[in-house]
């Protein structure tokens, strides 16, 4: 509730709070459930997926439930056989191979829509079921690789000798059939995590990879939030992927940033995962700094710069998720009085 009161730039009493990763290894339930079963299983069962994405909403009062799955697994359903290590790997494509991967049929990840649809049936309907995909830049970056890189050599070759707009294409018509199906399942929000794309140039991100962002994010009936972490070089020309919303990551000041991104869209952001490390004091202090950088600006979603690093305490993310839930009463603007809402 709150989180799409956010993301329609409604006045609230404080910012709606979920973070990525909020479901992982920092957590010591996950830890255990994964000791039990690999990353694949947990995945494919909805069972023990549903079970992972509440685990972060039975320990903090969060606004959000976001299914826990991989930006990679529906390439799985495209006929990519991927391993998880912890991060994917897979046999190295070229872009003309990519481009000949055809179509994503959904029924091959009907598992993630049982997920979403356990997570929402066993949910307060304040808390918002968030779906995501990877960004068609994001997708091609691990299949070019094979995996994670240092420098994702072959992706950026590749935007210079082949030209990467059929294989942008192709992932772009399967991430919009992908979040379709999360949608229809209970998804009320879709996140597309774009984590590579700051690797490119402006002139790349303007002629290939945010066109492909575009298509498939394009009408698709619900609220849209497109993050680009270490895309600083980009962040004038993110509204041109026409989502709701932009995630920013910490290297500009959260005020900064959604002056660039425009003041006229919801912003999510902006600690940076790594002050999560840190202990408490310092933890309030920095979330305490990202909530005035904000302002009391209607559509500020809280949310880390990236994704909760593995060996976070608990204790540090209690305190970021108690300073931002107890944030009302600082509120010194009129913007947000009147309104009461629980969650
Ligand atoms: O238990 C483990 O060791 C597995 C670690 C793990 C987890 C918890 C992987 C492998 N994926 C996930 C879940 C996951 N991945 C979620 C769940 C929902 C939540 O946020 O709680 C989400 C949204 C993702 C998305 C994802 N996967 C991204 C985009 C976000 C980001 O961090 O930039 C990326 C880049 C991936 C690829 C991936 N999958 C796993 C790892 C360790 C990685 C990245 C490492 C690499 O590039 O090698």
């Amino acid at each position: 509730m709150r989180l799409l009161k956010a993301l329609r730039r409604e006045p609230l009493d404080r910012p709606p709070i979920w973070f990525m990763r909020q479901a992982g290894r920092y957590l010591p339930e996950y830890r255990e459930l994964r000791s039990r079963h690999t990353f694949d299983e947990a995945m494919r069962d909805p069972v023990v997926a549903a079970e992972i994405t509440l685990q972060p909403l039975r320990r903090f009062p969060l606004d959000a439930a976001i299914v826990f799955s991989d930006i990679m697994t529906p390439l799985t359903a495209m006929g990519v056989g991927i391993d998880f290590d912890p991060g994917p790997r897979l046999t190295p494509r070229s872009a003309g191979e990519v481009a000949r991967l055809g179509e994503l049929d959904p029924a091959r990840v009907d598992f993630v829509a049982a997920t979403i649809a356990t997570v929402r049936a066993s949910l307060d309907p304040r808390v918002t079921v968030i779906g995501f995909a990877g960004g068609p830049a994001t997708l091609l970056a691990y299949l070019l690789e094979g995996g994670g890189s240092q420098q994702f050599a072959n992706f950026r070759k590749s935007f210079h000798s082949d030209d990467p707009a059929e294989a942008l294409a192709v992932l772009a018509r399967a991430m919009r059939v992908y979040l379709t199906a999360q949608i229809e399942a209970g998804a009320e929000v879709v996140q597309m995590f774009d984590t590579w794309v700051g690797l490119l140039s402006t002139d790349q991100f303007k002629r290939w990879a945010l066109p492909a962002a575009r298509q498939a994010l394009a009408g698709l009936g619900v609220p849209t939030i497109y993050f680009a972490p270490g895309a600083t070089h980009l962040i004038d020309l993110l509204s041109l992927v026409g989502a709701t919303a932009y995630g920013v990551d910490w290297r500009l000041p959260l005020g900064e940033s959604w002056r660039r991104v425009g003041e006229s869209y919801p912003i999510q952001g902006n600690l940076d995962p790594a002050l999560l490390l840190s202990d408490p004091a310092t933890v309030r202090a920095g979330t305490v700094r990202v909530l005035e950088e904000a302002d009391a600006r209607p559509g500020h979603i809280f949310n880390l710069g990236h994704g909760v690093l593995p060996d976070t305490p608990l204790a540090n993310v209690e305190e970021m998720v108690n300073t931002v839930t107890g944030w009302g009463g600082h509120v010194a603007t009129g913007a947000f009085s009147g309104v009461s809402e629980t969650r």
